[in-house]
C-alpha cells in the first residue's frame, strides 16, 4: 500500500495528468471540456471534463438496452469471468485510482486506497455469485407438480453516487449488475468525474480482455444534474441506484416511483454510537475516534452522534477532547495525516452554521475552526468539533456532513435508545459494552433502528460482504453483499405440471 505517495510540492494538475494518462483516460475527455473540476487539497482547478449531452445520454442508455438484450443471454458463470477481469485490473491500478480518489477527493491516501479495495472486494464477491443465482423450489399442493422461482436478468441498472465514495458505489453496483446479466449506465457525481473517467478506462480493459461482451455494456454519463435526470426518467431503466442526500432521495423517489421502476436508495445517515458504563474505554476512543473524524467526516457511515453514561462521561469525554485537539489536519498527501479538506466552500459554511445553533443551544464546542495556511484559499481545512450539546436537540437531529460529533450524557439505557432512534436517518449505529445484556438488546428488534448496528465498532468502515443500507429516510436500499443481488434481477415462479391430470390450486373446480 502506497504509504506517503506523492510529493505535497508536486502540482496536483500535473499528478492529475500523469495518473489520468496512465490510467488510459484520453486527454480529450479532460483537458478542454465545460466542466470545471478542482481539488479540494489546494482549491485550484485540476481538470476541463467534456459533459455528456442529454441527446448522448439518451444514446448511451439505448446502447445499454441493446446490450442487456444480449448479455442475458451469457450464462451467469461467464459472466462471471468478465468480472474477475474487472477485479484484476483494478487490483493493477490500485495505487494510481487510489491516489487519484486523494487528488480529487482529499482523501488520505490508505482511505483512497482502501476504496479502490473496496472495489476489489465486490468483484470476488460477485465473481463467487454468478454462480449463485439460486432459486428456491417449493412445496406444491397439486400431485404430479412442481413450483420453482427463476431469477433473471432486469435489464439496464442506473447508477447515480456522490462524491464521497466516487467509486466505489459504482462498483458495488456494477459488479453484481453484471453478474446479473444487467448493463450499468453511470452518472457520477459532478465534483468527481476524474476518477469515473478513470474507473471506466480500466473497465474499458477488462472488456476487451474478455472479447465478446456486447458494446454498451457499461456507459458513462458526466455532467450535471439534468443528466442525472435523464437517468431518473427513462423508461428503459427499470432499476435506479442512487446514493446522495435524503433532499435528492425524495426528489428521485417520486419519479422512479411514477414510472414504476425500483428504487436502491442510499441517503443521508445521522448515525450514533452509545457507549455504556462497562465499556472498554481505549478501544472505545479508537473506534470514536475513526468513525467521527475518518475521511474528515464526510462518509454516510460517519459518526454524528454519541451517547456518553453519566458514570464514564467525564473520563472519556475529556480523553476525546484531547484527542481532538491533537489530531494531525492537512494536506492528505502529508505523512501522518489523518483529515484532509473538505470537499468545498459550501461544506465548510454548513458545517460553521451548525456549530453556532450549537453554540445558541448552550453546547461547549472543541475545535471546528478553519485551519489556515493549508492549499489556497479555495481549500477548506477544518479542525474536527466535538460538541458537548446539554440536550439531545436542535443540529443533532439532522445530518451536517462534516466532521461534527455531538456528545450526550446520559443515565438510563432506555433513554440513551430512545435518543439514538429519536432521527430521520437511520443507516448506521454502535454500541461500546462489555456487557451482553447491553449488546442484544441493542441488536434486537427493540434497538437500534438501522441497517448497520455494530457492537465495539463505530457505524463506519463496513465490509462488502455484509448488505450496506438502512432504513427510513436513509431510503431502505441495501446493496453490495448477502442478498443485494436480488434488485438487480426478476424472479418468476414456474409451476410446472407433469400429470394427466388438471387439479386447480384451491380445490377450485371448473368442469367444461
Ligand atoms: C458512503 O459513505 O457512501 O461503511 C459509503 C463504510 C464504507 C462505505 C460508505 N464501506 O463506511
Amino acid at each position: 500500500m502506497p504509504d506517503a505517495p506523492a510529493s505535497t510540492a508536486a502540482p496536483i494538475a500535473a499528478q492529475v495528468d500523469q495518473l489520468l494518462q496512465r490510467l488510459g483516460v484520453p486527454k480529450s475527455a479532460y483537458a478542454d471540456g465545460e466542466l470545471a473540476v478542482r481539488s479540494p487539497i489546494s482549491g485550484e482547478t485540476i481538470a476541463l471534463v467534456r459533459q455528456t449531452s442529454s441527446e448522448e445520454a439518451k444514446a448511451a442508455i439505448g446502447r445499454a438496452h441493446a446490450a442487456h438484450l444480449a448479455w442475458r443471454l451469457v450464462p451467469g458463470p461467464r459472466r462471471g469471468e468478465l468480472v474477475r477481469l474487472l477485479g484484476e485490473e483494478l487490483r493493477a491500478a490500485k495505487a494510481d485510482l487510489g491516489l487519484l480518489v486523494t487528488l480529487e477527493v482529499g482523501k488520505v491516501p490508505s482511505e483512497g486506497a482502501g476504496e479502490v479495495q473496496e472495489m476489489i472486494d465486490i468483484c470476488d464477491f460477485a465473481v463467487g455469485l454468478s454462480r449463485q443465482l439460486y432459486g428456491l423450489t417449493i412445496a406444491t399442493e397439486r400431485p404430479e407438480h412442481r413450483m420453482m422461482e427463476t431469477w433473471h436478468p432486469l435489464g439496464v441498472v442506473g447508477v447515480i453516487s456522490a462524491f464521497n465514495f466516487p467509486v466505489a458505489v459504482w462498483s458495488w453496483n456494477a459488479a453484481l449488475a453484471l453478474v446479473c446479466g444487467d448493463s450499468v449506465v453511470w452518472k457520477p457525481s459532478e465534483k468527481t468525474p476524474l476518477t469515473a473517467l478513470a474507473t471506466h478506462a480500466i473497465a474499458q480493459r477488462a472488456l476487451a480482455r474478455f472479447g465478446d461482451a456486447p458494446e454498451g455494456l457499461l456507459e458513462l454519463l458526466v455532467g450535471q444534474r439534468d443528466i442525472g435526470e435523464v437517468l431518473v426518467d427513462d423508461p428503459r431503466v427499470p432499476v435506479l441506484s442512487a446514493t446522495g442526500s435524503t433532499a435528492m432521495g425524495r426528489q428521485v423517489g417520486p419519479r422512479l416511483a411514477a414510472r414504476f421502476a425500483r428504487a436502491i436508495l442510499e441517503l443521508g445517515g445521522n448515525n450514533a454510537a452509545i457507549v455504556t458504563p462497562s465499556a472498554d474505554l481505549d478501544l472505545a476512543l479508537r473506534g470514536i475516534a475513526f468513525a467521527a473524524m475518518g475521511t474528515a467526516g464526510q462518509r454516510c457511515t460517519t459518526l454524528r452522534r454519541l451517547f456518553v453514561h453519566d458514570g464514564i462521561y467525564d473520563t472519556l469525554v475529556p480523553r476525546l477532547a484531547k484527542v481532538y485537539g491533537q489530531v494531525k489536519v492537512g494536506d492528505p498527501r502529508a505523512p501522518g495525516t489523518l483529515v484532509g479538506p473538505l470537499i468545498d466552500g459550501a461544506a465548510f459554511d454548513g458545517m460553521q452554521k451548525a456549530l453556532a445553533e450549537s453554540r445558541a443551544a448552550g453546547a461547549t464546542v472543541h475545535g471546528g475552526e478553519r485551519v489556515a495556511g493549508i492549499g489556497g484559499d479555495g481549500a477548506y481545512y477544518v479542525r474536527p468539533a466535538l460538541v458537548e450539546l446539554p440536550a439531545h436537540a436542535g443540529p443533532a437531529l439532522r445530518e451536517t456532513f462534516a466532521p461534527i460529533l455531538y456528545v450526550v450524557r446520559y443515565s438510563s439505557f432506555d433513554q440513551a435508545i430512545e435518543w439514538h432512534n429519536a432521527v430521520g436517518a437511520g443507516l448506521s449505529s454502535s454500541i461500546f459494552t462489555l456487557d451482553m445484556r447491553e449488546a442484544e438488546r441493542f441488536m434486537s428488534c427493540a434497538g437500534s433502528d438501522c441497517g448497520i448496528a455494530n457492537v465495539n465498532i463505530g457505524p463506519s468502515g463496513a465490509e462488502i460482504g455484509g448488505a450496506f443500507g438502512g432504513e427510513k429516510e436513509t431510503g431502505g436500499g441495501r446493496e453490495a453483499g448477502s442478498d443485494a443481488w436480488k434488485a438487480y434481477m426478476r424472479r418468476a415462479t414456474n409451476t410446472i405440471n407433469y400429470s394427466t391430470a388438471l387439479p386447480l390450486a384451491q380445490g377450485v373446480t371448473f368442469d367444461i
